[in-house]
């Protein structure tokens, strides 16, 4: 029987082991008094455990030393003031502990931090004291004895493929995390991406077969569908939020996965949760084969604020459709006649429905007729327009500063999946080095979670300091420059 304890042991037996790398920091010691800071440069992204010793320097100090120690991801973290953060997400995800010391000795923190640099301010102490020892113990489930190679001459798309085959490293714990620093959970929508990058990099399909059991184990809402996201620790535990496009894109990370392994064994552990939940989605379809709103659902798409979402939503499923009747087909299960069929509905219903033909573009009622780069996108990887035509209007929209633009890494892989569905691979080396090599010219040693080029600060929760600065879903540049050869 499949049933969560079944799930949960098959997660269980592809538990990854983790390596340890010691990182020795660019200063080895530091003398210390009352109101002095030094920061410890890595120089490099790293998550992990942090220790350090402290000792008198001439006199004994006869009370407790206070610090307060500080991780930061890049040098803005930590020159920030913490006291005006103005976030909706909780301010614990700040990396910063106040330490209360009695005496000298080794201190081991016993939290996993994701920085780059950390920065130690003595708040008070009677004496001056010395540090010394500074250790950053740094995991990974990657093996970067695996990594292979990349082949591509550019120089500025060799230091992108650095930086993102570093981000997938740095997420990959015991499972794909999101981002180490926030939320350190497996998303659904950053699984796809992190596991497809990571077929073409460090090539780990265990890890990628665990997150598919983790959500297997999960439990899906009143409507059907999985939950967007599982936590590992203390134990195992359901999402509360089923976010209706990345329960559709499970079912693509399945099809990846056979793509990939050809292993027929978890298709067929996972093949019943991937067919409902497309039948759950067809079950909200409208009478013209549309996707209706449903009480206490949310698409997710992009953070792009104000992004009216229904039309991109069901290009998803499009795109869901289209890879899973493939699988079907391969695997020679049957359904896949009933999965193409609605393919083929489906699509000219959103021709019909979707697309204003004055407008020459996907602009209609169900998004309050709002024209987004997301929409368009979303219907040419559903295969509703192809060709010239849909050559133009992604140019069009990209271009036009009236549309909604993406604003996450994660949207943008899909606008360069896009470009390389029409045929349109110098465009889309021409996007990546741009958008991707926007943020290592702004210092990034691992790619952000969100990234507005006009506006760098841009934070989809209210304060940049809430933002993931090294983040799953944005290490998606590997798995183009690999794949296509860029
Ligand atoms: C945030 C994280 C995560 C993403 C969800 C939708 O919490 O950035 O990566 O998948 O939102």
């Amino acid at each position: 029987m499949k049933n969560k304890d079944y799930f949960l042991k098959k997660a269980q037996d592809n538990y990854p082991v983790l390596k340890f790398t010691a990182i020795t920091p660019d200063i080895s010691d530091f003398t210390a008094s009352s109101g002095d800071s030094f920061i410890l440069d890595l120089a490099q992204h790293a998550v992990g455990h942090f220790s350090f010793s402290f000792d008198n320097v001439e006199k004994f100090i006869d009370a407790p030393v206070r610090l307060i120690i500080r991780f930061g991801e890049d040098m803005k973290e930590i020159n920030s003031d913490f006291s005006l953060y103005n976030g909706n997400v909780s301010k614990t995800w700040l990396q910063e502990e106040i330490l209360n010391l009695d005496y000298p000795q080794k201190v081991c923190m016993p939290r996993r931090y994701a920085c780059r640099y950390i920065k130690i301010t003595v708040d008070e102490t009677n004496y001056p004291i010395k540090f010394f020892d500074f250790r950053f113990t740094a995991a990974t489930s990657a093996d970067i004895s695996a990594l292979i190679p990349c082949n591509t001459e550019d120089a500025l798309l060799k230091k992108i493929d650095c930086v993102a085959t570093n981000t997938l490293k740095n997420c990959m714990q015991t499972f794909f995390e999101d981002g180490p620093k926030r939320d350190r959970r497996l998303w659904t929508g950053d699984l796809r991406l992190e596991a497809l990058t990571n077929y073409y990099t460090f090539n780990n399909s265990e890890i990628v077969k665990r997150c598919l059991y983790l959500f297997a184990a999960g439990e899906c809402d009143r409507l059907g569908f999985l939950p967007s996201y599982v936590y590992e620790t203390p134990y195992y535990k359901s999402g509360e939020a089923h976010i209706a496009d990345y329960a559709l894109l499970y079912v693509v990370t399945v099809c990846d996965y056979y793509e990939h392994t050809a292993d027929i064994c978890v298709v067929n552990d996972l093949l019943q949760i991937c067919k409902s939940q497309l039948d759950s989605f067809e079950a909200v379809l409208d009478e013209n084969m549309i996707v209706t709103m449903q009480e206490g659902w949310f698409a997710f798409i992009d953070w792009c604020p104000g992004l009216e979402k229904m039309t991109a939503l069901q290009g998803v499923y499009l795109y869901t459709l289209e890879r899973f009747s493939e699988l079907l087909k391969t695997i020679g299960d049957e359904d896949f006649k009933k999965y193409s069929s609605l393919l083929t509905q489906v699509r000219s219903a959103c021709k019909k429905y979707l697309y204003d033909e004055n407008e020459k573009a996907f602009i209609n009622e169900s998004d309050n007729r709002q024209f987004s780069v997301h929409s368009q996108i979303w219907m040419i990887l559903g295969g509703v327009i192809n060709g010239k035509e849909a050559e133009n209007l992604l140019l069009l929209c990209l271009d036009n500063k009236n549309a909604k633009q993406p604003v996450t890494p994660y949207m943008r892989h899909y606008v360069t999946e896009a470009m390389m569905k029409l045929g349109m691979k110098d465009n889309a080396v021409q996007y990546l080095k741009n958008l991707w090599g926007g943020m290592i010219e702004l210092g990034a040693d691992t790619f952000w979670e969100a990234y507005v080029p006009e506006d760098p600060d841009f934070s989809p929760y209210g304060d940049r300091n809430a933002n993931s600065l090294c983040h799953a879903w944005s290490c998606t540049p590997s798995y183009f420059i690999r794949k296509y050869g860029f």
